[in-house]
């Protein structure tokens, strides 16, 4: 099994249209019969199946998406996108200038959320650690790198404190 997963890929090398990779982004697993698996939310719930990183519980199952969509849906988009500006030194254009208000206010209460639920819980589902962290952990523990503060969010940071210290953690900038 391949992972492609700590770079970049570029646009010139990875075509849009290119049947395997439809999005032209990262990451990709390529499974050991050559079948390649986009999207990390998708990656992860493979990977994890038949682990204790994924709930057997039909209901828990199903928390563990609701975090995966959300973390799509309200927390990615806003959070990474910024610090991707400034971690590759993109020129911040009109568009992204335009962006960056509501992406900072969207990102900021996406962190809110997540502060709600973490005030309560240890973890995001089922009172343990699981791929719901795995995903949201990614960028909020680098959201610092996009200009967002967790100053305010301090149920946020025990808890990427906690994810940090589970077996196995490998931090973001070790190969
Ligand atoms: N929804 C996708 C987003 C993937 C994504 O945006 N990856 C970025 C790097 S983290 C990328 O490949 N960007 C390359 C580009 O936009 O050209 C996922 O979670 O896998």
């Amino acid at each position: 099994m391949r992972a492609y997963a700590t770079e970049r890929t570029p646009r010139d090398t990875c075509p849009a249209d290119a049947p395997d990779y439809p999005n032209g982004r990262v990451p990709v697993l390529e499974l050991e019969d050559g079948r390649l698996l986009l999207e990390s939310n998708a990656i992860l719930f493979y990977l994890a199946e038949g682990t204790h990183f994924l709930p057997d519980d039909r209901f828990e199952r199903a928390q563990v998406l609701r975090w995966a969509f959300f973390e799509q849906y309200s927390h990615e988009l806003n959070i990474a996108s910024p610090r991707y500006w400034g971690t590759h030194n993109l020129p911040m254009t009109e568009e992204r200038r335009v962006t960056l208000e509501p992406k900072r206010r969207l990102g900021y209460a996406a962190l809110g959320v997540m502060e709600g639920q973490l005030r309560q819980n240890d973890f995001f589902v089922g009172g343990r650690y699981t791929i719901a962290d795995i995903a949201l952990y990614a960028y909020t523990h680098v959201a610092y790198e996009g200009g967002f503060d967790l100053g305010q969010f301090p149920a946020v940071r025990a808890w990427l404190q906690r994810v940090a210290a589970q077996p196995g953690h490998i931090p973001i900038k070790q190969g």
